[in-house]
Parts: C-alpha cells; structure tokens; sequence
C-alpha cells in the first residue's frame, strides 16, 4: 500500500540558512528534522508498505506539489503530522485543499496537539478521516490494514453513521525497541545544527540529525502536556538499540545528533552504558540532550563529555523561587546552580537554559531577578520565551476553572498568559523588562565571563554569516517587534475562512524565497 507522509511546520521554526546546497545536492534547512513522520515511514517500509514522505520546510514541495503528487500517485492514505497549536491552521488548510482535489484519498491527522484534542479536531476538520493518538508505530500499520474497517483500530477518532467516536485508548507499549530506525534519507533535505536562540544561531555545518531515545516525563510543571500524552510514565530504548543507531548513523556520515528526548538524564546505568558503548564503538557523532537540574545523573557529567556529549539544556524557567513554586517546577534555585556548574566542571561545551517569563503571579521583580540570576549562572546561551499556556497541561484545566479560558471554544488557540491571565504582568510591561534584562545580561557576560562569551561567538563567527551574528548580538538592544506573528493571528482565529487562500497563496510563493527566521517568541 502507498501511504504519504507529510510534516506541517509553522514557518517561525525553521530558516534556510544560504542559497547554496549541501555537497550531496540536498537542500539545507536550518532546524531539526521531521522525526515524528520518519519514525513511521521506517515502520510502514519495513512491513512492505511503500511510502513517501514531504517535510514543508522543502521550499521545493509546497501544497500545490503535494497535491499534484497526490492526484499522480494516488496513495491510499495521507497522513498529516503536526507538533502544536500554531501549525494546526496549516495543517487544516491542507487537509481542506486535498479533500477538494481528492474526494477518495482517506487523511489522517498525528502529533501531540491532535491526541489531546481528538474529536474537538474531527469535528471541526471534519475533511480528515481518522486523528490517530498516541505512538504511532503500531497504530499506523494497524490503519493500513484497516482502511476501510477502522472499528478495530485502537488509538483512532473517526466518524461511524455521521457520529464522532472514539476507539479505545492503545495501550502504551514499553518495548521501544521494536521499532526501525527513522528513515533519514528518503527525505531529500540535509539539516544545519542551530540553537533555539531568538536568531537561529549555527553551531556547526556537521550533518545534524536528532534521535529519540526515551519518551515522556513524570513530573507535574504546570504548563507542560508530555506527562498527559505519555499517561505519567518515561519510557526507554536499551543502550544496546541507542549505540546501533549511533552507528549507523556514523556510517551515514552525520556529525552531530540532539535527543529530542523529554527528560534523557533520569537513569545513571543507562546513561552511564550509552557513553561506554559510544567509547567502546569509537562513535565521533557530537550528541546533546535536555533533563532536569535535579538529576541524579550528575557525576556522569564528565563521563558524557568524554562521550562527545557537547550540548547540554536545562529547563532553569525563573530565577524566583516564588514562580518555580507557582509552575509546580519542583526544583529550587540552588538546584539550577549546582547543576549547570556540574556540567560546565564536567567539561561539556555548551549549557543553555530555557527560562519563561510572563508567568502567573510574576511581578517586576521575578523578572529582574530571573535575568540577574542567568546572567550569574555558567550558562553559554538563554532562551527566554513568554509562558504559553496549551490545551490539556494542568495550567489549562486551571484557565477553565477560573474562566479565563473556554474549553469549548478557545481548545485550538494559542494563547500567552499575559493576554488572558490578570495575575501576569501586562505584554508590553513583560517586553520592557526582557529587553532590559538582556542588556544587563550581555552586559555582565561580557564582563565577568569574557573568555566564555567570546569563545561562544567565535564558535558562531565560524558557520554564520558575519551579518546575522552582529544581529545576534545586537537583537536585544533593538527592542521587540510588536504584535502577534502571523502564525499567532492564524491560530486565534475562530473562523479561519478569510485567511486561508492568503495562506495557501503563501505556503505555494515559498518555494522561491528564502524564509528568514523568527524562532520562538
Ligand atoms: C523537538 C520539539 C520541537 C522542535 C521541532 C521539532 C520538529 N520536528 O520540527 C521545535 C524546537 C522547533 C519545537 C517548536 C515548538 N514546539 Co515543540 N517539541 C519538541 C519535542 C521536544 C519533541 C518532538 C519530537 O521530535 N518527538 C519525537 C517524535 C517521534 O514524536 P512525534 O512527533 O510526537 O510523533 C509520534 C506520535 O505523535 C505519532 N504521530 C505523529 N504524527 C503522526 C501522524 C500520523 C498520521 C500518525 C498515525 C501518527 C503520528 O507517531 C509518532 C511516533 O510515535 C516535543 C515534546 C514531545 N515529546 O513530543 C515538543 C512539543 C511537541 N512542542 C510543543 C510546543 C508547544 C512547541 C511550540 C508551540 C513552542 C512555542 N511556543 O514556540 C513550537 C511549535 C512548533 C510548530 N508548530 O511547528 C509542545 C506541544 C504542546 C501542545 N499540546 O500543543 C510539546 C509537546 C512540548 C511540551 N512540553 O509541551 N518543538
Ligand atoms: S520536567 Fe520538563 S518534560 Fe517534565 S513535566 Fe516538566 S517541563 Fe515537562
């Protein structure tokens, strides 16, 4: 059976870094690549099915190609992935355009956003056939068989007899192991490794690519869903499966993997195997992972760097222990400290923190002490985003129960906290004092860690472009733009009607420009 699989992006999150091409004559893209959709083509591949995939960071393969691949090759069924909120309108618009060119062709939507909204999503695209929730592995290859007698598919909502309903919840299976490799190169495009900074900053021209060696987290931060998508549970492959992988993706020729795992620093004789296997293996793939500053893996810091382990990113979020409390973070500041100093002492290159401000509750003050506290970290880089708040996170539940947002109207939009929630600090307030605080920031970096900063921007100087690097720098002293991004506007409004064929007019011109990048807000 043919299946296409398409990735939606929201076109803040990804940037072409130069005209030019890769030497293998893929199209380079800046930003990670489209995992969720290589995962399940591997599967499909490996149990017979042909299946071929569409990343829309592909200037080259804009709507109008994937329709007109669709209309030539006439696949049993496209399935359409999406991480969140803001690709959700892009993702719709497709849908709606290839219902309109192919009345057959059943559609299917997956991700996180549309497991936790399921029939919210089928019944208002009702052009898709099945949104599929959970894993997709096993889910996939049991709709291919079952196309057309979907009842027995667990993890499905789809419409019986006109009605939206539901099959039952797939159980979570523990063996990740099962499962193939993601298939990286069928996907004609080579990724650049770049930080999730406010400009996208390269760290190396390597072959990036990223790996999932363990899913979900069980920790209870307020603002966060991967504990609800994952039913509470972490789950891992074997060190064993993680060391083949890095293999052969050494005989690739990648120079540099990211895990995209939720928390990887949870179990010290996994970690503490993977790192051997690394060495062992004599694997020179570069690695970097995201975990909790109140690990227990901590005196293996060392043990990664030697396993090439070069980029480590904490979710430090505040410098106030009165918001990390309010985001039922469950970590103190003295843990944020001791954790980036373990991992600086133990020799890897490049620790970044994830901070939010525009928090509930926050004031002035929080803000300013969350910049001064950053600025006295050891950390190399920052993120500082505005805290969002998403369908289905406790923090939701918590908007619903105080009115502030409704669950029946308001599931498929992306809000800011400090445009609904009275106890944050107004937008424009919020703007200000992050302007400010990073002024103070590069400021003190520049004179109390100067051999750090300096030897970070030479890193940068290295692959950027000479102009987006002074950008880098200067970005914080320019102020913020105003306003909502378009993605933004695009998934608060109710109705998308008016700006779909404006959007689709968009996502079809793409294919000539080269998109500069916004990154997060
Ligand atoms: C890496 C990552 C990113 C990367 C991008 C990754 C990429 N490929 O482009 C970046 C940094 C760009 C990013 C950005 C954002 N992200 Co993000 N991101 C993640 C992260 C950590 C991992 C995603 C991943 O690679 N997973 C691994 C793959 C294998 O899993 P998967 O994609 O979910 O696919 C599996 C299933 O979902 C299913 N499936 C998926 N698609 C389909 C399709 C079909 C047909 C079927 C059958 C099954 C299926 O099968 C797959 C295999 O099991 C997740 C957390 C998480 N664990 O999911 C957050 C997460 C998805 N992101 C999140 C958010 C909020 C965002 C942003 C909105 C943040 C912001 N405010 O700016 C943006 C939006 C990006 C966008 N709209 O394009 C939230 C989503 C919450 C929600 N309910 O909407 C998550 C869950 C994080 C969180 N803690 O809450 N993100
Ligand atoms: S520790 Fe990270 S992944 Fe886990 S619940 Fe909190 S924010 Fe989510």
């Amino acid at each position: 059976m043919l299946v296409f699989l398409v990735h939606i992006r929201d076109p803040q999150f990804y940037a072409m870094p130069a005209a030019e091409r890769a030497k293998n004559g893929n199209i380079r893209i800046m930003g990670f690549p489209p995992i969720g959709i290589m995962a399940l083509s591997a599967v499909l591949k490996r149990a017979g099915h042909e299946c071929v995939m569409f990343d829309q960071a592909n200037p080259e393969t804009p709507n109008n190609v994937i329709i007109d691949s669709i209309r030539c090759q006439r696949p049993a069924l496209v399935g359409l992935s999406f991480l969140s909120t803001t690709s959700y309108p892009y993702a719709k618009i497709l849908a709606r355009q290839i219902r309109v060119a192919d009345s057959e062709v059943k559609l299917a939507f997956g991700g996180v956003f549309v497991t936790l909204s399921a029939e919210l999503v089928k019944r208002q695209c009702p052009e898709v056939d099945f949104v599929c929730r959970g894993d997709g592995e096993q889910l996939i290859l049991d709709l291919v068989e079952r196309l057309d007698h979907p009842e027995s598919v667990d993890g499905i909502t789809w419409a019986k007899d006109g009605e939206v309903v539901s099959n039952r919840n797939r159980v979570l299976d523990r063996n990740l192991d099962q499962w193939p490799f993601p298939d990286r190169e069928s996907l004609k495009l080579d990724f650049v490794e770049s930080m999730p900074l406010d400009v996208p900053a390269v760290l190396s021209m390597e072959r990036f690519t990223t790996m999932q060696t363990s899913r979900g987290c069980p920790w209870p931060c307020v603002f966060c869903d991967i504990p609800i998508f994952n039913e509470g549970k972490w789950r891992s492959r074997s060190p064993a499966h993680v060391i083949a992988e890095f293999q052969h993706l050494q005989e690739l020729g990648y120079g540099s993997v990211y895990f995209v795992d939720d928390h990887f620093l949870l179990q010290p004789k996994r970690i503490e195997a993977i790192c051997d296997g690394i060495e062992q293996n004599a694997i020179n793939v570069q690695w970097g992972c995201e975990g909790r500053v109140d690990s227990v893996v901590q005196h293996l810091f060392p043990t990664m760097a030697r396993a090439n382990c070069r980029t480590l990113m904490f979710g430090v979020e505040s410098g106030s222990q009165k918001i990390l409390d309010r985001l039922k973070k469950e970590q103190t500041l003295a843990e944020v400290e001791t954790a980036v100093n373990n991992a600086k002492r133990g020799g890897i290159e490049i620790v970044h923190g994830f901070f939010v401000v525009g928090n509930p509750d926050e004031n002035i003050e929080d803000i300013r002490v969350t910049f001064d506290f950053a600025a006295r970290l050891r950390l190399d880089t920052f993120g500082f985003n505005r805290l969002c708040v998403y369908r289905g996170t406790p923090l939701w539940h918590e908007y619903v129960t105080r009115g502030l947002v409704d669950d029946a109207k308001d599931w498929f939009k992306y809000f800011k906290c400090t445009e609904i929630d009275p106890t944050c600090l107004p937008g424009e307030v919020v703007h200000l004092e992050r302007a400010r605080g990073f002024r103070r920031l590069f400021v003190y970096k520049l004179t109390h860690y100067p051999i750090q900063t300096f030897t970070l921007i030479r890193r940068f100087t290295r692959f950027m472009r000479l102009r987006d690097v002074i950008y880098l720098i200067v970005k914080p002293f320019l102020g913020e733009r105003r306003g909502p991004t378009k993605a933004e506007t695009l998934s608060q409004a109710v109705e998308h009607a008016s700006m779909k064929s404006e959007t689709a007019g968009q996502q079809s011109r793409r294919g000539s420009t080269l998109v500069p990048s916004k990154t997060r807000s």
